[in-house]
């Protein structure tokens, strides 16, 4: 941990001894459970993918921000608290420094927690779904801040795909262009997460953990600083099949279009919209799919961790 972070940072006690031994740990995000998901699934499932990410394996570290300070692994209480807050702010890569200066509190987006997790040293992180270029970007210039991240933060990010309510090809595109790998595993075609196809093919793909951890060996022997998608597709069991999902996804957009909603609100909104529309239908699939995640981020982890360092993070001063 930069010595000027102390104060800003608060690494849990059993994170930081996990990190010292160059143990697995598992980053996750928590604006899944304050805008992605209805109370009470949000907390039930944040505290299940706790004990996914321990059962594969690795040591959970759910971040946040609370009283000003950027928590790397909360402790069910706290995870209880944030979810039961009125309303808590969003923080991604430009909200952080604010929250952290008012002292407020925050649930990290996919951005915010890839930062959070790279100062911890923490290189794997499950989330449900990254942010990307959304629909009608060419005019909007909605862009997720998670794909900048990606292509900037050394965190190898295992999420179900980018949501159909996207612009997926372009999500792809940018993706490319920055110079993230995006793995997909087990797969040739890259998930849409509540379906497992998107009609895109993978850009790579990779079959176990191991295959994967080796890729991220690799990418960080190279000296990249940028992180790695990896695009775990949600079981056949639990998924919404495109042709099923696709109406809805027609009207959650021109829903938000009709509202004149933008910025941070928007994707808060889809997901809300969705809910209503699939009858809770993509809530299910939404757990199903971030456990899923939790499992195969944990299993990386632990192969990453029986390998040895990696790169960027060894040059870390310890914690
Ligand atoms: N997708 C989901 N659930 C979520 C999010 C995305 O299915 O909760 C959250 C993640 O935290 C992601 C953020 O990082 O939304 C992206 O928001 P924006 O598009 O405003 O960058
Ligand atoms: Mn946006």
């Amino acid at each position: 941990m930069r010595p000027d972070l102390a104060g800003l940072l608060e690494v849990a006690p059993r994170v930081a001894a996990v990190l010292a031994r160059g143990g697995a740990v598992v980053a996750l995000e928590t604006t899944i459970v304050t805008h992605g998901m209805p109370y009470p699934q949000n907390v039930e499932t944040a505290l299940a993918v706790e004990a996914i990410v321990r059962a594969s394996g690795a040591e959970p570290a759910t971040i946040a921000i609370v009283d000003g300070r950027i928590r790397v692994g909360l402790e069910p209480d706290a995870i209880r608290a944030l979810a039961g807050m009125h309303s808590v702010r969003k923080v991604s890569r430009a909200d952080l420094p604010f929250t952290v200066a008012t002292a407020a509190a925050g649930a990290t987006t996919v951005a915010a927690t890839m930062i959070a997790a790279a100062l911890a040293g923490i290189a794997v992180f499950a989330t449900g779904g990254i942010g990307g270029v959304h629909r009608g970007a060419e005019e909007t210039f909605d862009v997720s801040a998670d794909l900048d991240e990606l292509a900037q933060t050394p965190v190898a990010v295992v999420c179900a795909g980018a949501k159909a309510l996207l612009d997926v090809p372009k999500t792809l595109e940018v993706l490319e262009t920055r110079g993230v790998p995006v793995i997909c595993y087990g797969s040739d075609e890259f998930p849409a997460f509540w379906s497992r196809s998107s009609g895109l093919p993978a850009p790579l793909r990779l079959d176990s953990p191991a295959a994967i951890a080796g890729a991220i060996h690799a990418q960080r022997a190279l000296g990249y600083t940028s992180g790695t998608l990896i695009a775990n597709p949600v079981d056949a069991a639990d998924e919404i099949p495109a042709g099923e999902i696709r109406a809805h996804i027609e009207a959650a957009v021109e829903a938000a279009r009709a509202t004149g909603i933008t910025g941070k609100d928007v994707t808060p909104f889809l997901l809300d919209r969705l809910l209503e529309l699939t009858g809770g239908r993509s809530l299910k699939t939404n757990i199903a799919l971030i456990k899923s995640n939790a499992r195969l981020a944990g299993a990386v982890a632990a192969e990453l961790a029986a390998g040895g360092g990696f790169g960027p993070f060894q040059r870390n001063p310890a914690p």
